[in-house]
């Protein structure tokens, strides 16, 4: 039977959140009613959850948390073509507003006006129903879980690094940080072709996991390890090659510095991870060694290729996923992700349907 009441994942303020009812909203113009069914914790969730805000961010009023989501067509809202009710979808959360240049040039990402959901002010999928542009629901094939589905999202990232970074076939690529998105880069490096992979972190039980997930060398960084030495390991780690590009995402200061010295002259060095807005990085190596520095904001046009790369079972993202909780369970599930236990929490928003 059908869930009639719209739990919710709620964040009122710093600290404050809360589980409660709202109401199912209605299918507008181009929008569907999803019954959501899985959702991943990301760490922006929590940071919003502790610290009211990320940058100019700030969470002034109620907001629902959650933007790595999936679910179910409920109901379709009118100048609906490609979905129908019961269509399994995977929600990609950013949708642009106006159709500027960055959408023109098929960049949507950077559209300054873009709508993302659970980004202050805006209610993220942390519930049982919600509504979302039709355009930016995609359906699964019944090969992809909706946990696979809810995975798209953290998996776009790493693809648009990936693709940022000019990943292809050969490649050694040298990840900082085993997190959620150092070991999806893993993931989508290793199917874009790259031959060998270094990935570093302070957590040796995620080091573990990038192991086993395909890593070719893990190497553990300690509080005392300087950006030089870690530079140092990874050639080790290559038998002496330098990496062709490496994707920081831990947005530590220090792996910044050692992407930097690691990277081989004239290669590329992607930053994902976010910290210290102005990090001191040593700009006179970039200069004399012809480093490409490249950013990394969220994705765009990644839900169709993560789809058939899901499909087609090239990129296995079920492994991440350590964790699950229902929705009444979800504060136990946040503090699960606040503590670093595991890799991805999920939370489970459809009572009735018991499948992944
Ligand atoms: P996470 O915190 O789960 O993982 C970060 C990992 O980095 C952890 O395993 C941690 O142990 C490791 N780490 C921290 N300091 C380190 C150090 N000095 N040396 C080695 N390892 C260190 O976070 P996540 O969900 O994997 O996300 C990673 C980063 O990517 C975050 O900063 C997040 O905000 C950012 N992010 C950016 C975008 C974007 O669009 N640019 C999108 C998603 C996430
Ligand atoms: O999955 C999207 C995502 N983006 C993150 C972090 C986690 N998950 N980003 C880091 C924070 N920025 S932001 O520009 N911002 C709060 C809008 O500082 C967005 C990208
Ligand atoms: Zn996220």
């Amino acid at each position: 039977m059908a869930q009639r009441e719209n739990l919710s994942v709620v964040l009122h303020e710093k600290n404050d959140l809360r589980l409660e009812k709202r109401l199912i909203p209605e299918p507008g113009f181009n929008e569907v009613l999803v019954q959501i069914h899985s959702v991943g914790i990301c760490g922006s969730d929590v940071h919003y959850w502790q610290s009211g805000r990320i940058g100019d961010f700030v969470v002034k009023k109620p907001m629902v948390l959650g933007h790595e989501a999936s679910g179910t067509v409920f109901k379709v809202g009118s100048g609906v073509q490609h979905l129908k009710t019961g269509d399994r979808v995977a929600i990609e959360p950013g949708i642009p507003r106006e159709n500027d240049e960055h959408c023109r040039t098929g960049r949507y990402n950077l559209s300054p006006t873009i709508f993302f959901s659970a980004t202050p002010p805006n209610d993220g999928n942390l519930c049982r129903y919600n509504t979302h542009d039709a355009n930016y629901c995609y359906k699964l094939p019944e090969s992809v879980s909706f946990e696979e589905g809810a995975m798209i999202e953290p998996l776009s990232v790493a693809i648009h690094a990936c693709r940022r970074g000019g990943v292809t076939i050969g490649n050694k690529v040298f990840i900082l940080g085993a997190g959620p998105i150092g070991l999806v880069n893993l993931l989508v490096s290793k199917s874009m072709g790259a031959s060998q992979i270094v990935i570093c972190d302070l957590s040796l039980s995620r080091l573990e996991k990038a192991k086993q997930m395909g890593a070719n060398f893990t190497i553990a960084v300690e509080k005392s390890t300087t950006a030089k030495e870690l530079g140092q390991k990874v050639k080790h780690a290559l038998g002496g090659a330098m990496p062709d590009i490496s994707i920081e995402c831990t947005g530590a200061e220090l792996c910044i510095q050692a992407g930097v010295n690691a990277t081989k002259s004239g290669g590329v060095l992607v930053l994902v991870g976010l910290g210290n807005p102005s990090a001191n990085i040593p700009v006179l190596d970039v200069i004399i060694r012809e480093l490409d520095v490249r950013g990394v904001f969220r994705y765009c046009n990644t839900w169709p290729v993560a789809i058939a790369m899901l499909a087609s079972k090239r990129i296995d993202v079920k492994p991440l996923v350590t964790h699950r909780f229902p929705l009444e369970d979800a504060l136990e599930a946040f503090e699960t992700t606040k503590k670093g236990i595991g890799i991805k929490v999920m939370l489970k928003c459809d009572p009735d349907n018991p499948n992944p």
